[in-house]
């Protein structure tokens, strides 16, 4: 009897430190966190990836991330749960198909923060939502048109991925603006899937089927660039000619407004990775995190670009 009191407080004790020593560790930096990335041709998603990998170096954190399209995110995750990480982070490439997975992850205990994108999925299936306000980022780009052509001209729109939070969102308050300004034309709506290459081939087929515009406006710097590779390959005069605005603020953007090549460049942060570790501390902790976090952004063309602190993303 007395021996398997003894026994039984030597167990405890074994656990009760096995329970710190876990806790230390994490305290120690070997918090392991997943990061499911989309396999996108886009500058803006290099910047971030690399934001969230120098931030998980600061911590200390173990990162183990995968970069595909959204049937490899999803089986990322799948694959981090079996792994047993301490979170996750995740971009997701459209916004719906996420609720199974989500849910497999939550019965895991394993907390899910979004990074620059959101998901249908319902709220308690995942922590937080680390972006910027596209319906803002769309309504500011609406309204630098509407001023720049005096409400009047064609207009022609290079879409994100149109599954995509962002490229939804950000033609929506773009059209908002639009409709208030009924002397502007949205000629063309295509997706130039977020990419310089794909932008160039879309803009330069509506040149070779004659379509006349007076302004592109891109839902990203990446396909803004394409459309003026497009135009400059058929004489034309990007930035003089036709106007060029897009979103994100890339470096290359910057650069190409320097060169009166673009016009106007809505910004969207792409350095969320200190961020999304803070909201998954906190979310392994056990501690609050508001659902909805929202970065700042600044509409930046000729007048002001170089007013931006690091000359863009
Ligand atoms: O604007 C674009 C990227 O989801 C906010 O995705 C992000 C967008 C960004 O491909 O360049």
């Amino acid at each position: 009897m007395k021996r398997s009191i003894l026994l039984l407080l030597v167990l405890a004790l074994a656990g009760a430190a096995a329970f710190a020593g876990g806790q230390q560790d994490k305290e120690n930096g070997t918090m392991v966190v997943g990061f499911a990335q989309i396999k996108e041709d886009s500058p803006w998603r290099t910047t971030e990836t690399n934001s969230v990998q120098q931030e998980a170096e600061k911590r200390g954190v173990e990162l183990k991330l995968s970069v595909t399209e959204q049937d490899g995110q999803i089986a990322a995750i799948r694959d981090f749960i079996a792994q047993g990480v301490d979170g996750i982070l995740l971009a997701p490439q459209t916004r719906s198909g996420w609720d199974e997975v989500l849910a497999e992850a939550k019965d895991a205990g394993i907390p899910v923060v979004l990074l620059d994108r959101g998901v249908d999925a319902p709220e308690d299936l995942w922590v937080t939502q680390i972006s910027s306000d596209f319906v803002f980022e769309g309504r500011e780009a609406g309204k630098w048109v509407a001023k720049r052509l005096n409400g009047k001209g064609r207009v022609v729109e290079l879409f994100g991925d149109p599954a995509a939070d962002p490229a939804i969102l950000r033609n929506k308050g773009f059209m908002e603006i639009m409709k208030k300004n009924p002397g502007i034309e949205v000629v063309e709506s295509k997706t130039g899937e977020w990419s310089q290459d794909k932008g160039r081939q879309v803009v330069e087929a509506w040149l070779a089927a004659g379509v006349e515009f007076d302004l592109v406006y891109a839902h990203n710097d990446g396909m803004a660039l394409g459309a003026i590779d497009a135009l400059k390959a058929a004489g034309k005069n990007p930035g003089k000619d036709v106007q060029i605005i897009s979103i994100d603020a890339i470096k290359a953007a910057f650069e190409a407004i320097d060169r009166g090549e673009m016009n106007c460049t809505v910004e969207c942060s792409p350095l969320l990775g200190p961020m999304g570790f803070d909201a998954l501390a906190k979310a392994i902790k056990g501690e609050s995190v508001d659902k909805y976090i929202i970065t700042p952004d600044k509409v930046y063309d000729e007048s002001n670009y170089k007013d931006h602190p690091t000359g863009g993303f």
